[in-house]
């Protein structure tokens, strides 16, 4: 058996069901129950900063580096994420600036999420006027969807214009 890697990114890498309770053991900064159905799902969004953080950044299950996010300077910014089929879903998790190295300062502030079943018609379920926290977690109640839509009304503490989503999770 190889020794397991003690890397950056493999310490930040997102753990699979299997591995949960060995992660919550090890204090891994996944530790959220339940399939993410987001992850590794096709993600469109908004204008990015650069080519290096697309909207795919945001569900590939990592917090590898301070470019493993999506980066939009577009107002309002968006990120929308086709999970494949209808889900039941019961929570969002956003990883923010913070989440993945970044300043805090430079956490979403308002932000809403809407979910469709066809990608055409939406929804708002959650809406966040002032958020602070590296990691929001946003529980509703149990709603069917395939498409989740984030939308960035206020993209950060201080005034600065890029939103930073490292990590758009639904379970
Ligand atoms: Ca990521």
């Amino acid at each position: 058996m190889p020794k397991p890697s003690s890397s950056k990114l493999a310490r930040f890498s997102l753990m699979p069901a299997a591995c949960m309770a060995l992660s919550l053991a090890a204090g891994a900064v996944h530790a959220e129950p339940g399939i993410d159905f987001a992850l590794h799902r096709p993600a469109t969004g908004s204008p990015v900063c650069k080519a290096s953080e697309p909207a795919s950044n945001a569900v590939d299950g990592t917090l590898s580096s301070i470019l493993d996010k999506f980066c939009s300077l577009t107002r309002p910014a968006w990120l929308q994420v086709d999970l494949g089929q209808v889900r039941q879903i019961r929570e969002f998790t956003i990883r923010h600036a913070g989440a993945g190295g970044e300043s805090r300062t430079w956490n979403t502030r308002a932000f809403e999420i809407l979910v469709s079943l066809d990608g055409s018609h939406w929804r708002r379920i959650v809406e966040v006027v002032d958020n602070t926290a590296d990691v929001s977690h946003h529980p509703i109640a149990p709603v069917d969807a395939r498409y989740v839509k984030l939308v960035v009304r206020v993209p950060a503490q201080d005034g600065d214009p890029a939103t930073r989503i490292f990590e758009l999770e639904v379970r």
